[in-house]
């Protein structure tokens, strides 16, 4: 009962962060009208590995960083006829953000103007042509170094630092949209609080750090089962997650939370000469109407309060 789904834009970045170090996992895209400009510039990043692509026109270009959203930087001339690569900057921006990709523009214009308007636009950087293959090389470096620690803040703002899970803010700033989503498409969504019985018992016999590898036990098992894709799993805090489950309704949702119960209590982690096994109760409840994001906590929550008072280790809806 593993749910998968097309891959969403924070796993894109996820991915991104551990790819970048290396320029073989960089995508370049070239956009020059004239082909001798073009081939100079790629046969440079060739030989600097980059994985490279390549557009004549500005609405080519903006067709490709839609065919391939990997592109991690464009380097694109300023001279071209149907669209100037101030306008393709603009577009880049509008279309992409601020911070996705990198871009550089480039121009052999003698106006020397050039590179304050392309800044404007939304470039990160220029250079004029004929230009010294050293300190292009040296922009393109710094230009994707950035890029990475971008990325690297990105993934540590959304991520919860123990069980390398979702943050709260994180669930919080996807959660409404995901749930608008389903309502969209006339879809069904439950929310779900899962919460560790008896977590802080198993502090005092055993201690912090042992409360820790639990904690990421059921938190690794807990991201086996919820992919992260259309639906969204995370710590909220402490030993409490919370997994919004899209498409499914109250029984469906019960259902898998059911799973997920049974699949944390046959967990067992190994303590000095001991097997620790812990359990879990969880509060199922559907998202209807139009009501706020943290009234859906809320309500999850009431039904986890009553899981626990039946008895805990159980989904309560
Ligand atoms: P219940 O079954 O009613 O949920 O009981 P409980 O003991 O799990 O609930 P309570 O909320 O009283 O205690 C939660 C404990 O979780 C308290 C705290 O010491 C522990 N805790 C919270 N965050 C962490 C953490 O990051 N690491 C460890 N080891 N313990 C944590
Ligand atoms: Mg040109
Ligand atoms: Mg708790
Ligand atoms: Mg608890």
């Amino acid at each position: 009962y593993v749910i998968k789904n097309n891959e969403r834009a924070v796993d894109m970045v996820v991915s991104a962060v551990a790819r970048i170090l290396d320029n073989r996992h960089v995508r370049v895209l070239v956009v020059d009208d004239v082909a001798s400009a073009r081939k100079m510039l790629v046969d440079l990043l060739n030989v600097q590995q980059f994985q490279v692509f390549e557009a004549t026109t500005g609405s080519e270009a903006l067709d490709m960083l839609v065919r391939h959203p990997g592109i991690d930087m464009v380097i694109t001339d300023y001279n071209m006829p149907d669209m100037d690569g101030y306008e393709l900057t603009r577009r880049i921006r509008r279309e992409h953000g601020s911070d996705r990709l990198r871009i550089i523009g480039i121009s052999s214009s003698a106006d020397r103007l050039l590179s304050a308007s392309f800044l404007k636009a939304g470039a990160n950087d220029f250079v004029y042509r004929p230009f010294v293959v050293e300190e292009l090389q040296c922009r393109i470096g710094h230009n994707i170094e950035t890029l990475s620690q971008i990325r690297q803040l990105r993934l540590a703002a959304f991520s919860d630092y123990l069980t390398g899970l979702r943050n709260r803010r994180h669930f919080f700033d996807e959660g409404p949209a995901r749930i608008a989503t389903c309502l969209e498409r006339d879809e069904a969504c439950s929310m779900a609080m899962l919460d560790i019985d008896h977590f802080k018992q198993l502090n005092d016999s055993y201690g912090h750090e042992v409360g820790d590898r639990v904690l990421k036990a059921v938190a690794a098992r807990l991201s086996d089962l919820v992919d992260n894709t259309d639906h969204l799993l995370a710590r909220l805090g402490g030993e409490e997650f919370g997994i919004l489950l899209s498409g499914m309704d109250s029984e469906a949702a019960s259902a898998f939370c059911e799973i997920v119960r049974s699949s944390v209590a046959e967990l067992r982690v190994a303590h000095a000469d001991i097997d620790i096994s812990v359990t879990a109760s969880i509060g199922v409840a559907e998202v209807a109407g139009l009501e706020n994001f943290s009234n859906y906590l809320n309500a999850a929550d009431q039904f986890l309060y009553l899981a626990k008072r039946y008895g805990r280790n159980r989904v309560y809806s």
